[in-house]
């Protein structure tokens, strides 16, 4: 019998507790998962980027179907910026963060980042419109493995406190049977059926199927609330035809993807084949 101590057991990197919440809300909540040092510079290069214009002229040139979003988005009281790493190389530290890589591969399996946004809003902006990136009928738990092809990662960078504008969700509704018709319903902000208000402090996470129904609240509340957003697709999805004009936003040239660390071009291999400027 062999006399050396045991060595602990490392603690696994997917617990039980947010398996279950994950499959049984649609969503579970990382707190303090982003330290607070990447946190301030993932803010501030949203604020370097929001203050800047940018020229979509020339790509927007080549989507003939269709209306692509711009880069920079302003609506009442919100700035939305899309396709982040091609702006800042500061976002690059957030793809494949070792806090979220091992929940993301075993709720996905194969991830792949598709499109990555921040959304800024100030007292005033306006709740959003209901919606989901996939039906529930594509959300499965296949041989005990929770498998949804598509998977949103949110970063506060700020506190989002009750009234800030939060992400808003229907905590099931990735596996819902039944839909309230979205005439009367689908501008609704808090006040829908079965909706919870996402509050966190900033350096939370959020992981949500994108078959979970979901909206952003309207801001009633002063100072600016900021996250992050990283979608990820299954390998085997194809975000072209998913979303051909904004397939612009979703890619990221060689060179962007030259900066970033083994993990990182893993998670955006799909890229290397195609040319999309
Ligand atoms: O403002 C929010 O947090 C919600 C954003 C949202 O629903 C989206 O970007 O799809």
């Amino acid at each position: 019998m062999s006399t050396a101590a045991a060595t602990p057991a490392a603690p696994p990197a997917v617990t039980p507790e947010q398996r279950f919440l994950f499959d049984l809300q649609g969503f579970v909540i990382l707190r303090q998962a982003i330290e607070p040092e990447l946190v301030a510079d993932l803010l501030a290069a949203v604020r370097r980027c929001e203050a800047r214009d940018y020229d979509d002229a020339a790509w927007k040139a080549k989507v003939t179907v269709g209306k692509p979003s711009s880069t920079k988005d302003v609506g009442e009281g919100s700035i939305r910026l899309n396709g982040l790493p091609r702006l800042d190389p500061a976002f690059d530290r957030l793809i494949a963060h070792p806090a979220v890589l091992p929940l993301l591969r075993d709720f996905q399996g194969d991830p792949q980042l598709i499109n990555t946004w921040s959304i800024t809003k100030s007292r005033g902006c306006p709740s959003g419109w209901w919606h989901a990136g996939i039906p529930p009928s594509e959300y499965q738990v296949v041989n005990g493995a929770i498998r949804t092809p598509m998977l949103n990662v949110v970063t506060m960078l700020t506190d989002n406190t009750a009234g800030d504008g939060c992400l808003i969700v229907q905590p099931g509704s990735h596996k819902k049977n039944f839909a309230l018709p979205g005439e009367t319903y689908g501008k609704m902000g808090r006040e829908t059926p079965g909706c919870i208000e996402v509050t966190g402090k900033a350096g939370d996470v959020v992981l949500f199927t994108e078959a979970l129904h979901h909206n952003g609240d309207d801001k009633k509340t002063d100072g600016l609330r900021t996250n992050l957003y990283f979608n990820h697709m299954h390998v085997q999805r194809n975000v072209v035809m998913y979303d051909p004009v904004n397939a612009h936003h979703y890619w990221l040239p060689p060179e962007v993807r030259a900066r970033f660390g083994d993990d990182a071009k893993q998670l955006t291999r799909w890229m290397v084949p195609m040319t999309i400027d």
